[in-house]
């Protein structure tokens, strides 16, 4: 995208003060739509001064998730090659379902500031923190229908890896969809899925992650078992660089998985795993089962040995650590 907004915010991020008629012939307009080019940057959330006889200067950009916020510096091919911000929806799942079903280019991200019906798994409820992450994002993988829920694990590995890389702290991964840190969840992917006659036709990839959350944001209810990378990190982190790293690691996991399937993608998990070596219950929907995590296969199946010794291969269900023996 090479919008006059765009060459505006470029040129106010390149230089220090910059004046109207500069800004106004790097981006072939008059200078009044210069000034209302300004005035909605302000608008979204941007710090420009503005001094007659000087110009303007960026004193800080938003740390709303905006589309060129996120674009400036964004190294994929694939994820992020449309991008839409909301202040609010009800779910980013439900924009990018409405998206998917008009024929959305793959790679389609939307974000939202706020959620007011953000959704876990099995309907339950996401809360929407201030300062959190609500991201989804659209692939049509030609895979069937029977591997879709492998998209999930990957997508786990690229988020760990992400956070680990940009903030430095030890996020980990609990099967099969749970980033934790120090033990407490800070953030959770939701997968769905649209297949015709066992292929996918698209998976919608939902990412909720508390960044810059104070602890007393977080519900009573989980608060004990919820944290959020700030309380972990005792800083501030830069969400857009965070979001531009997480869908360049997707992306490279994806690209990976497509051409060599998931083996690359159970070593990735294994490296920032939790769950294996402890005692678990899984929840099935019509019962529970206790036993050892022993590994996750070859499929990203979590095997579990039982008390009477069985193996049983868990590939959707869910995972409550009982004793911990592992790392
Ligand atoms: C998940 O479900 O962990 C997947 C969450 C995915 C949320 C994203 S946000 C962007 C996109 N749009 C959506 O509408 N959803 C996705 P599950 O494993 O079912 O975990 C849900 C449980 O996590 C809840 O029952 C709570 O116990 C807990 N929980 C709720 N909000 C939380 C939060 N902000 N941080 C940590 N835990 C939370």
């Amino acid at each position: 995208m090479n919008s006059s907004k765009d060459k505006i915010l470029r040129a106010l991020r390149e230089k220090s003060w910059v004046s109207g008629q500069e800004l106004a012939d790097i981006a072939g307009i008059s200078r009044t739509a210069v000034w209302k080019h300004i005035k909605s940057f302000q608008k979204q959330g941007y710090h420009i001064k503005s001094v007659t006889g000087r110009g303007y200067l960026l004193e800080a950009a938003t740390d709303d998730l905006l589309p060129q916020e996120i674009r400036a510096g964004l190294q994929t091919r694939i994820l992020g090659s449309r991008i839409e911000h909301f202040q609010e929806l009800d779910s980013t799942q439900e924009m990018a379902r409405k998206r998917a079903h008009e024929g959305v280019i793959e790679g389609y991200t939307v974000l939202a500031e706020k959620q007011s019906q953000g959704r876990g798994r099995l309907n339950r409820k996401w809360e929407s923190l201030p300062g959190s992450l609500a991201l989804s994002v659209v692939l049509r993988p030609r895979i069937p229908l029977f591997k879709a829920f492998q998209i999930p694990i990957l997508s786990g590995v690229a988020l760990a890896r992400s956070i680990r890389e940009t903030t430095g702290i030890k996020a980990g991964l609990k099967w099969p969809n749970d980033i934790l840190i120090n033990r407490k969840k800070a953030g959770g992917i939701l997968s769905e899925v649209s297949a015709e006659t066992e292929r996918v036709d698209y998976v919608s990839i939902g990412i909720g992650l508390n960044i810059n959350c104070p602890i007393e944001s977080i519900p009573a209810e989980i608060r004990g078992r919820t944290t959020s990378l700030s309380a972990a990190a005792g800083l501030n982190i830069s969400r857009v660089k965070l979001v531009q790293r997480f869908l360049k690691d997707l992306e490279n996991l994806y690209l990976m998985y497509l051409h060599e399937g998931f083996p690359p993608i159970r070593t990735g998990w294994k490296e920032l795993d939790t769950t294996l070596g402890n005692t678990v219950e899984v929840q099935f929907s019509d019962r529970l089962e206790e036993g050892k995590a022993e590994d996750i296969d070859e499929h990203g199946a979590l095997i579990i040995r039982t008390q009477s010794g069985a193996t049983i291969a868990v590939r959707a269900g869910d995972v409550t650590i009982k004793s911990v023996t592992g790392n």
